[in-house]
């Protein structure tokens, strides 16, 4: 079991047991296995002899309101199923479970729990290889926010405040600096100072993003956030609704790019050896922008190329930020792994930052077939 350790506590069979008497089973006659590779929720596969179903404690410490993203989740739900049911929506939609008392959470211990629906005869996929993925990645998270365009973004609690919000990230960054709690600092000073110095593009995403128009962005858009039909091979639902809320389509778009198009896994120490695929990019972002379709405009098209820069700096900027406070926040397998991530996800936003004319070039272009690299 991966532990956090700031996850409450180790959860133990007696609280298993007890959550699961509330949705009709017990540890006596069910198996329970963790599964996923998420950073933040403890997640299992549960199977009995009259069902099979995922259940999740949800992190406390990074979802400070657990109750709200089982809200959200149900609103979100309930209003893609609408959609699906009038032939507007091509995805399947993952129902979290009622439990005994009619609810889809269960509170023990203060910790809080849910049951998701387990849909049979799919898989996840960890890492894209083909172009072919990459259109199926931006097709299925373009599908699910188009889907959500007209759902009233403003009865979605504001999940994790300032989410994406990369001045608010250099902020919190500049304070665990500062406090250097854990005395740290000075292993990563350089990589601290080059942070710092990217007001350039803190403007500029500034800029854009105060004449760009508010969706509903899943917040987390990985392949690993998709399930694919074991019989067609292609994504059947999106996934991991945890940071579903009000943002940019820049950021899901660039969450896919930082995921999909880097050789590297994001903890990938290498990075001397780091090289962006072009063919996968190309297929992102032409499936991403032909299935939103018009409802997609021109600035948020231009949008996109900021926000594949944008994540990789956001997301290394936190990793950074966790690592100076001592690795509060994401699972670390060692000492060093906060610090490994951000380097790596640093130079992925170098590398894309001093490309971003060719990206933007790759626009209507037709996918290569020969692996290109910048
Ligand atoms: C966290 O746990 P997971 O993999 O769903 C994080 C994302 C990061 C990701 C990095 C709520 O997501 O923002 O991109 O780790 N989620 C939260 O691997 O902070
Ligand atoms: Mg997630």
């Amino acid at each position: 079991m991966k532990k956090n350790k700031h996850m409450s506590k180790v959860v133990n069979r007696d609280i298993l047991n007890q959550v699961l008497l509330h949705f009709g089973c017990s540890l006596n006659n069910s198996t329970v296995a963790p599964l996923g590779n998420g950073l933040i929720n403890q997640t299992y596969l549960v199977r009995n002899i009259n069902a099979v179903f995922v259940l999740q404690c949800i992190n406390k410490n990074v979802f400070k309101s657990p109750e709200q993203v089982i809200d959200n989740a149900e609103l979100i739900n309930e209003h893609l199923l609408t959609k699906k049911s009038l032939n507007n929506y091509p995805l399947e939609s993952i129902s979290q479970l009622l439990n005994n008392d009619k609810s889809p959470m269960v509170i023990i211990n203060g910790d809080y729990w849910r049951a998701i629906q387990y849909i049979p005869n799919c898989y996840t996929v960890e890492s894209v290889t083909t172009t072919e993925q990459a259109q199926q990645v931006g097709t299925a998270f373009a599908q699910f926010t188009a889907a959500l365009s007209d759902f009233p973004a403003e009865s979605l609690a504001e999940i994790i405040p300032d989410f994406h919000n990369l001045s608010f990230r250099i902020k919190q960054l500049r304070a665990a600096i500062n406090k250097d709690g854990v005395n740290r600092l000075d292993s990563c000073q350089s990589i601290v100072d080059f942070c710092l110095a990217q007001h350039d593009f803190i403007n500029e995403v500034a800029t854009i993003t105060s004449q760009l128009p508010i969706h509903v962005t899943h917040n987390d858009t990985k392949i690993n956030n998709l399930l694919f039909s074991s019989n067609t091979k292609k994504p059947i639902a999106v996934i991991d609704l945890d940071t579903c809320m009000p943002g940019y389509l820049m950021h899901d778009f660039g969450d896919m790019v930082r995921t999909c198009c880097s050789n590297l896994p994001e903890d990938g120490k290498n990075i001397d050896d780091m090289s962006v695929r072009m063919d996968i990019f190309t297929a992102l972002i032409n499936a991403y922008i032909v299935s939103f379709g018009d409802k997609m405009t021109s600035l948020e098209q231009e949008s996109l190329i900021i926000g594949a820069q944008l994540l990789p700096l956001m997301i290394g900027v936190r990793f950074l930020t966790d690592y100076l406070d001592g690795d509060n926040y994401f699972h670390v397998d060692h000492h060093e792994h906060n610090l490994d991530r951000a380097k790596n996800q640093m130079h992925l936003y170098k590398l894309l930052n001093a490309n971003k004319a060719e990206l933007a070039n790759m626009i209507n272009q037709p996918v290569q077939t020969e692996e290109a690299t910048v």
